[in-house]
């Protein structure tokens, strides 16, 4: 199974061993933890689409009655007049939430080109394909490439006003002072008069946080143990799932959501050449979901440079949609 490793691929290579550096650095690291940004193989795309669907998962929903139910005001805010532009959407999966907006775009005949960049391949011509079938009217460019990368490539493209979506509270998964990097590296790649449109889960009562990420089906618990699956398969080690346990937490003094996977045992895990030793109870900590106030939104905002221009809430006003220039 490990063969991959010796893939004939340069680039599968070069990913692969970036992965395997990463996860021995973070597995050596103390306290212990994985980056959640690996969850996504194809099982974990799956599993993430199971917790979509989830009663309590309520982000996607929130965000999705957004999209439904504001679509002209949204399209008012990020359009100006007929001028031609951008739409680039950051790690746009399967667009559904776009999906209301690029509709609404072509059928009031807006001037866009969209372009969608993720690093999966996969996920982007199936979303081609889909879109195509969808709306054949849509012209779009597929971007395949980490955000920065691509971004700055969509510059060279065309000197067309660029609008930045950046949905589901993607921007969640990094601690604050990460996000704020990431918002001002964003501001600083941009022109005047660009858009950015940015998805962010609010602060709410601690129950019902944390029921969206501890999930009584375990649908949650599998999508964090899956990275241990994927360590496996991919980096030919040898984690017991069995050993492991899902462990969330929600801190409301921070906002800070945090998921982590106990070892039930005293073990030592084989990953390469190394040996990790896990002491029993101890944790490893995988990912975090940062909730947010809106002052704490406009003051991200603020920080990295931006000025605000809108705030778009669902009807139980527990999501955002934040627009700034
Ligand atoms: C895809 C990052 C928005 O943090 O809510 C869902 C991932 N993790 N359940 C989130 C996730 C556990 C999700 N994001």
């Amino acid at each position: 199974m490990n063969s991959s490793l010796h893939s004939e691929n340069p680039i599968e290579t070069i990913t692969k061993h970036k992965f395997l550096i990463e996860v021995l650095e973070d597995l050596k690291n103390n306290p212990k933890r994985l980056s959640s940004k690996y969850f996504y193989d194809s099982k974990g795309d799956h599993l993430f689409q199971k917790i979509m669907a989830l009663e309590d998962y309520y982000l996607t929903k929130c965000e999705l009655d957004i999209f439904k139910n504001q679509t002209a005001e949204i399209a008012n805010l990020i359009c100006s007049d007929d001028e031609p532009f951008d739409l680039i959407e950051l790690g746009a999966g399967d667009a559904v939430k776009s999906t209301f907006l690029l509709q609404h775009l072509v059928r009031r005949e807006a001037n866009f080109t969209y372009m969608p960049i993720d690093i999966s391949g996969n996920i982007l011509s199936v979303l081609k394909t889909n879109l195509n079938d969808a709306i054949p009217a849509l012209n779009i460019i597929c971007l395949k490439g980490e955000y920065f990368e691509m971004i700055e490539k969509a510059m060279t493209i065309s000197s067309n006003r660029k609008v930045i979506l950046f949905l589901g509270s993607n921007i969640g998964n990094m601690e604050i002072a990460d996000a704020e990097q990431f918002c001002s590296k964003l501001k600083s790649k941009l022109n005047h008069g660009d858009n950015v449109l940015i998805g962010f889960d609010l602060k709410k009562h601690p129950k019902t946080i944390l029921r969206a990420y501890d999930d009584p089906t375990g649908v949650t618990a599998k999508f964090n143990l899956n990275l241990l699956l994927r360590i496996n398969h991919e980096l030919g080690a040898n984690f017991n799932i069995n050993q492991f346990e899902h462990y969330q937490t929600y801190d409301p003094l921070n906002g800070a959501c945090r998921s982590y996977l106990i070892s039930l045992t005293e073990q030592q895990v084989t990953l390469g050449e190394e040996q990790i030793s896990f002491v029993k109870n101890e944790p490893i900590y995988m990912e975090i979901s940062q909730k947010f106030s809106p002052s704490d939104i406009r003051e991200l905002a603020n920080s990295s440079g931006f000025n605000f221009v809108s705030e778009l809430y669902d009807s139980k006003k527990w999501f955002m949609d934040a627009i700034w220039e």
